[in-house]
Parts: C-alpha cells; sequence; structure tokens
C-alpha cells in the first residue's frame, strides 16, 4: 500500500528473459544527453518560444514550439471501450511436465519457459476510474512463444452475463454509465445495467458471481482468472479434447469488504495497481498455476449443461483441475502508456495446439478483438508495437499501413511468386503450420439459441448454495446496495422475480433490505434470448429445483480449495499503531518476526518523525492518521507503553483506525496497555471488541502467545463472525 521509497530491482540483471531483451532496442533514457527535437536537433532554448521582441507575438516559424505541442496534442489515443482501466507486468510461464500428451503447443511442453506479459483490468470504468470499484476483473496473458503469440484473455469469473456475442453490444450500453448524464462512474449502472438484468435470466448466474466477493479482490495477486469459454487441445495424433483454462493464484484468493473498497477508492484509487507493482519491485512475485479441466470429445453432451455455453462452469468435482505450469510475474513495466497501454490482446491469437470451439460468445469475440486494436492504436501495423511484437519470426506478403515499421527488401510481395522462389513460403505441420481443427459441421442456417442453453437458474443456485454463510451474506448486502439505487421499483421487483427463480431464501433477503416483498414470476415476460418468430415458451427456463449440490471450489473460505494450505502471512500489511512513549524494544522485535515471514510493517502514529520510546529508543514514523486509513492495511497492532496507548485512546482518529479495521473484520493484536485503545474502539451497535474472534489482547494473560497468534490470525485473513453475529441478530 505504500508509495514511501521500496528497494528497487536491477531489472536487467535480475529479472530479463528474451522479451524484455528483446524491448531494450526501443527502450530509452536520457540520461547524461542533450535535449533535442524529434529530429535529432540539440534545443537550445526549451523555456522560451520565438518571439519578435521579448513582449511581442510569437513567430509562426517557431518550429520547436509547434512540435513540442502537436505532440503533446495528439498523446491519448481512445482508451479501451471496455477494460480500460489495467494495470500489465512482464514475467515468465514454466510448464510442468504433464501436458505433452493434451496438447502439442511448444509452449506447453515440459519445461518450456516462455515470456509473458499480464494485463490485469477493471471492466466498466475508465481509465482513470478506481480500483476498488465492484466489478468484474479482465486477466490477460500474452505469451511470447517461440510459435508466435498466444493470447489468454479471461475474467476473475469463470462464466458470462450472455450467450451470444450478438448481445453484447447491449449488455455493455447497460452496464456503462447511462448515457444521458454519464453515472455513475466505475461502477456498473444501476437503472439501465438492472432494467437489463432483470430480464435476461442468461445472466443471472454471473450476476451472483458479480455481486459476490469475488468482484472485490483484495488484491489482483490474490484473484483467479479463466478462459471462461471451452477451448480446445490438439495433441501431436491431431485428437481434440475440450478445455476449460484456470489460473489459481498461489497466494491464494481474498476479497475485501464493501464498505472497506468504497473507503480505499477514495484514499487510494490506485490500490491495486500500487500493490501489484510494490510486490513486484520488492521480490515479492505473485505466482499463479495453470490448470485445465479436460473434456473428451465423446463426454461432450454429458453434462445437464453445455460445455458451449458461456453462462455455465463445469463444477470441479466433475472434472478436477489439472495444474499443468507457472506463472510468475517478476518485471514491471518501464512505460505504462508504451507497454500496459498498448498492448493488444486478441482471442485469434492461437498456436499450433490450441482451437477454438462453437461457444457462440467466443466466434464473435474473434472477430471483436481485432476490430478493436484498430480503432484504438490506429493502424493494421499494431503488431509491430514492441510490446506486441512477436518473439518467432513475422514473414508475410502483408505490406504498408499507418507507421509501418518494417522495411520489407524485394521485389514480391505476393504469392504464387518465382522471382523469390516462392518465398515466403507455406510452412507444413510438421514444419509448425497451423491447421485449423478438422471438424464436422453440418446443417442448416439459422439465428436460434441451442435448446440445450436454456437452464438459467441451476448453476446460479449453485453457486449461491456454495457460499460459505458470510458470503451469502455479502452478497445479499451488495444486491441491496445495488437496487437500493435503481430508482425505478419495477426492476427492483423484475430482479426479485429473477433472484426468486434461483432460491427463495437469496430472493426473500434481498427484499427484506429494500423494503418489497417478492412478487410472483407469473405475467413477468423475461427475454430468452428468441428472434421475433420464435416461440419464447420453447425456450422458458425452469426455476432451479431441488438439490443442486455445492462446489467447494466455489467459494473463498480459509479451506475452499483455493486457500487450503494458504497458511503465510507473505506481503500482508501491518500496521503497528504507537506513539511517544510505546515499548519500542517489542515493536522492533514484532517488525523482525512479521517481517520475518515475508509481511511489511508500516508505523502509523499522530505525527510523522521519530517516535520516542519509553526507554528513550527512537523509531522512525512511516504514516500519520491523517495520511493512511486501515482500509490499505490488513491487519493492526496497537503497541504497550502506558503513554503512547492514553495518547491513542483520546485520538478520535487512532479509535477510528482500530475501529474501521474490526467492522472490516481484520485481525486486531494489543500488547499491554495498548488494549486501551481497542476499549475506546468499542462503538455501540457491535459486540464488545475485546470478545470478537480475530481479536487478540495481550493483557489478559496472552502475552506469550500474542505474536504467534496474530500470525495465525493474520493468515486467516479476516474473521467474519463479527459480522455473521450482527446479521443473524437482524434476521
Ligand atoms: Fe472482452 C477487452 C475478457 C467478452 C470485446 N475482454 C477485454 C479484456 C479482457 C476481456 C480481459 C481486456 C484485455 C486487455 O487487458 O487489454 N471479454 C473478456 C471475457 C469475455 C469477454 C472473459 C467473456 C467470456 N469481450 C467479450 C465479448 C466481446 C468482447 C463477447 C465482443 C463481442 N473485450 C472486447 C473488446 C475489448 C475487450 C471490445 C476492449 C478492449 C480490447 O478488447 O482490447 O474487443
Amino acid at each position: 500500500m505504500s508509495d514511501k521509497p521500496i528497494a528497487k530491482q536491477n531489472h536487467e540483471d535480475v529479472v530479463s528473459n528474451p522479451k524484455t531483451d528483446e524491448l531494450a532496442q526501443n527502450r530509452s533514457d536520457g540520461y547524461g544527453q542533450k535535449l533535442t527535437t524529434n529530429q535529432g536537433l540539440r534545443v537550445n532554448d526549451d523555456q522560451n518560444s520565438l518571439k519578435a521582441e521579448e513582449r511581442g507575438p510569437t513567430l509562426l516559424e517557431d518550429f520547436i514550439l509547434r512540435e513540442k505541442i502537436h505532440h503533446f496534442d495528439h498523446e491519448r489515443i481512445p482508451e479501451r471501450v471496455i477494460h480500460a482501466r489495467g494495470v500489465g507486468a512482464h514475467g515468465y510461464f514454466e510448464a510442468y511436465d504433464n501436458a505433452a500428451a493434451l496438447t502439442k503447443a511448444h509452449f506447453l511442453q515440459p519445461g518450456v519457459k516462455t515470456p509473458i506479459f499480464t494485463r490485469f483490468s477493471t471492466v466498466v470504468g475508465s481509465r482513470g476510474a478506481t480500483d476498488m470499484a465492484r466489478d468484474v476483473r479482465g486477466f490477460a496473458v500474452k505469451f511470447y512463444t517461440q510459435e508466435g503469440v498466444y493470447d489468454f484473455v479471461g475474467n476473475n469469473m469463470p462464466v458470462f452475463f450472455i450467450q451470444d456475442a450478438l448481445k453484447f453490444p447491449d449488455f455493455i450500453h447497460a452496464v456503462k454509465p447511462e448515457p444521458h448524464n454519464e453515472i455513475p462512474q466505475a461502477a456498473s449502472a444501476h437503472d439501465t445495467f438492472w432494467d437489463f438484468i432483470s430480464v435476461t435470466p442468461e445472466s443471472m448466474h454471473m450476476v451472483l458471481w458479480a455481486m459476490s466477493d469475488r468482484g472485490l479482490p483484495r488484491n489482483l495477486r490474490t484473484m483467479e482468472g479463466f478462459n471462461v469459454h471451452t477451448y480446445r487441445f490438439i495433441d501431436a495424433a491431431g485428437k481434440s479434447r475440450f478445455v476449460k483454462m484456470h489460473w489459481k493464484p498461489l497466494q491464494g484468493v481474498r476479497s475485501a469488504v464493501w464498505e472497506e473498497a468504497q473507503q480505499i477508492s477514495g484514499k487510494d484509487p490506485d490500490f491495486h495497481r500500487r500493490d501489484l507493482y510494490n510486490s513486484i519491485e520488492m521480490g515479492a512475485y505473485p505466482e499463479w498455476e495453470l490448470g485445465v479441466q479436460v473434456v473428451e470429445e465423446e463426454d461432450e453432451m454429458k453434462f445437464g449443461f453445455d460445455i458451449l455455453d458461456a453462462t455455465k462452469l463445469i463444477p470441479e468435482e466433475l472434472v478436477p483441475v489439472q495444474k499443468i505450469g507457472k506463472m510468475v510475474l517478476n518485471r514491471n513495466v518501464d512505460n505504462y502508456f508504451a507497454e500496459t497501454e498498448q498492448v493488444a490482446f486478441c482471442l485469434s491469437h492461437v498456436v499450433p495446439g490450441i482451437d477454438f470451439s462453437n461457444d457462440p460468445l467466443l466466434q464473435g469475440r474473434l472477430f471483436s478483438y481485432l476490430d478493436t486494436q484498430l480503432k484504438r492504436l490506429g493502424s493494421v501495423n499494431f503488431h509491430e508495437i514492441p510490446i506486441n511484437r512477436s518473439l518467432a519470426p513475422v514473414v508475410n506478403n502483408q505490406r504498408d499501413g499507418h507507421m509501418r515499421q518494417t522495411i520489407n527488401k524485394g521485389q514480391t510481395s505476393y504469392s504464387p511468386n518465382l522471382l523469390n522462389d516462392e518465398f515466403p513460403k507455406q510452412a507444413k505441420q510438421s514444419e509448425g503450420g497451423f491447421v485449423s481443427h478438422y471438424e464436422r459441421v453440418d446443417g442448416h442456417k439459422i439465428r436460434m439459441r441451442s435448446k440445450s442453453f436454456v437452464d438459467h437458474y441451476t448453476q446460479a443456485k449453485l453457486f449461491w448454495n456454495s457460499q460459505s454463510e458470510a458470503e451469502q451474506m455479502h452478497l445479499v448486502k451488495a444486491i441491496r446496495f445495488e437496487l437500493g439505487h435503481v430508482n425505478k421499483e419495477s426492476v427492483r421487483m423484475r430482479v426479485l422475480v429473477q433472484l426468486s427463480q434461483i432460491d427463495a431464501t437469496l430472493a426473500h433477503l434481498v427484499a427484506e433490505g429494500l423494503g418489497l416483498e417478492v412478487p410472483s414470476a407469473d405475467g413477468v415476460q423475461l427475454n430468452y434470448g428468441v428472434g421475433a418468430d420464435t416461440n419464447p415458451a420453447d425456450f422458458t427456463s425452469q426455476p432451479a429445483k431441488g438439490d443442486v449440490g455445492r462446489s467447494a471450489a466455489l467459494s473463498m473460505t480459509p479451506d475452499s480449495p483455493a486457500n487450503a494450505g494458504k497458511t503465510d502471512i507473505k506481503t500482508r500489511q501491518i500496521a503497528i499503531l504507537a506513539t511517544d512513549g510505546a515499548d519500542v524494544t517489542a515493536i522492533g522485535d514484532l517488525m523482525k518476526t512479521l517481517m520475518d515471514e515475508g509481511a511489511q510493517t508500516a508505523i502509523v502514529a499522530n505525527r510523522l518523525g521519530k517516535l520516542k520510546g519509553a526507554d528513550g529508543a527512537e523509531l522512525l514514523i512511516d504514516w500519520t492518521f491523517q495520511s493512511t486509513s486501515s482500509v490499505l492495511f490488513d491487519a493492526v497492532y496497537v503497541a504497550d507503553g502506558a503513554a503512547s496507548a492514553q495518547r491513542l485512546a483520546n485520538d478520535a482518529d487512532a479509535v477510528r483506525f482500530v475501529a474501521e479495521a474490526f467492522r472490516h473484520c481484520k485481525p486486531i493484536a494489543a500488547a499491554g496497555e495498548g488494549v486501551k485503545v481497542l476499549e475506546a474502539a468499542a462503538h455501540p451497535g457491535a459486540m464488545d471488541i475485546l470478545d470478537a474472534d480475530g481479536v487478540l489482547a495481550g493483557r489478559n494473560g496472552h502475552a506469550a502467545s500474542l505474536v504467534p497468534d496474530f500470525i495465525k490470525a493474520i493468515a486467516q485473513h479476516r474473521f467474519w463472525s463479527r459480522e455473521l453475529k450482527v446479521w443473524r441478530r437482524e434476521l
């Protein structure tokens, strides 16, 4: 969370790879050099424009002024129509030894190490929006393989809002700020989004994901990634298997709470990008394993849902995720615009061994990404921009266009040609030539949703059932919040109808918070994605019925598969509250212990400078209660020392710091007299802070085990029981 100086990597030496080395030819650093124009002319005066007399008019002749202003005027390019706000980093992917039997893709063969560039993003907000919006997060990875660029373009949720790409512009128009006043920024729109959702059953599964804690990742390092669609892996013998791809973070999966996220948006809108940047600079490289769920072609129809339907996931209990490699992000960009802004992901960037399925959302995306890069980056030559440049040779007869960099030599730019001995020649499959999977397609030309796509509520119920009580509570509150911002009651009522098709309790809990009754579904016209001449009755989705079971992988509790065994506290940010008179020796010991465990500590006090300990020792203060906030930390420790504790207990900002951390269910520890601050923080409406889970206080005999217990509590991340007690009383 800190923007204080951090130990900088010597990037060139420590974390270079073939792609970052290749980028070196484009890097420029003006250090030690003279200022020039774009033509290399040295500039003598960069402070004053050329004028007739000191107080006279500026001359048109001033080419230095004109060039500089002109370039400035053209600095911006269109931001991405969605996923505009993002952050990227370099790294590598290393394949394990188990995917060769599934795919011939070279980068997935045993031990192959491939440079990658990953960009995370929010979807709805514009480029200057906040990181902590409740939103889906983009998770896009560019692999610079020796067979060409492969782009994984996924999200942090495994399903999507719609089934057919033709609906995408409608959906995005509904979710983006409303067109008449461009409100709200950095969040899904209220009336328009929920109006769309209220009649679109196919969206309901993804709506629950988006409203769940998955929509509020605590940081980008602790979220999963999903390719969403079913793809194909093609093995060396040409056999095709269906696959769903997943990124599993080795850091575990963690979320923030809504109030905390809203506060972070004000305190530090760059919270996620700062965290990623700092982690990499400090050498705490985030890692994800790539996993695949494999479905043999003959099993395509064996599930109760269609694997070509992007609103469905394959429960991990049905098809386990096999880990086939690991990604490590170990190098920040040198320049945000050149790398993160100009990186261009396209679903059509594939390599031999990976192919598409007939998922109609995927098929439409195949068109959209190339098209959008042409608009955004302005030229068919966007592949020549350094960050997009393939490490594999690019040789073809495509020529010219805006900003062409390649100097194609020779007379021929066509095929067949004999003047250049037919070069460049087509590649055989054995030479790496890409051949689309030989799939038999047979049928009528038709605009129609597949009937195998019509069950819209069963997996939504599976998701709801799979959430812990605390996660369900958050989900309900999130929908209450969003619908509470919807002006039209008719929209709220229709959403309640939709929720009632998923689960009666869910609908009831949301309705209760809105002061409404769940209406009957009778007579509510829902949109089942049919054309004007198709009978909607043939496509009606039935409400989810009976026991649809649970899938542990869909939850983020400490014992869920994504978090099991993740008991370390690496990179967690711990605030130590102390001021003059604190037990500086104990603080020093604590800091050392926490840092040895990989956590980061910061002293937060009522002023900057050095605090004087009870024994006269001094300690540098990192932040004050004005310059930071509890929401930017993962845990809080209040130091011992009578004078310090008394001073903090009397300071409303310090007390609020603790109370807020408590509200957000974070671990809190207080040594000795520090308990006074906790006592001051206990506020009406909540339970006694000293009795709550995850609150450790040294005065009552815990002293010996305080620090080990605190470390365990930090590893647990949050103590939802505090909220649940209040929630249950509410019912
Ligand atoms: Fe998309 C960007 C992910 C559906 C059209 N999308 C974009 C990015 C991600 C995704 C991660 C940002 C890439 C980056 O960092 O530059 N999109 C998804 C996922 C989808 C999905 C996981 C559903 C499974 N998208 C989708 C559809 C369409 C698009 C159905 C259009 C038919 N997406 C785009 C786009 C964007 C984009 C307009 C905007 C900026 C860009 O491509 O480069 O083409």
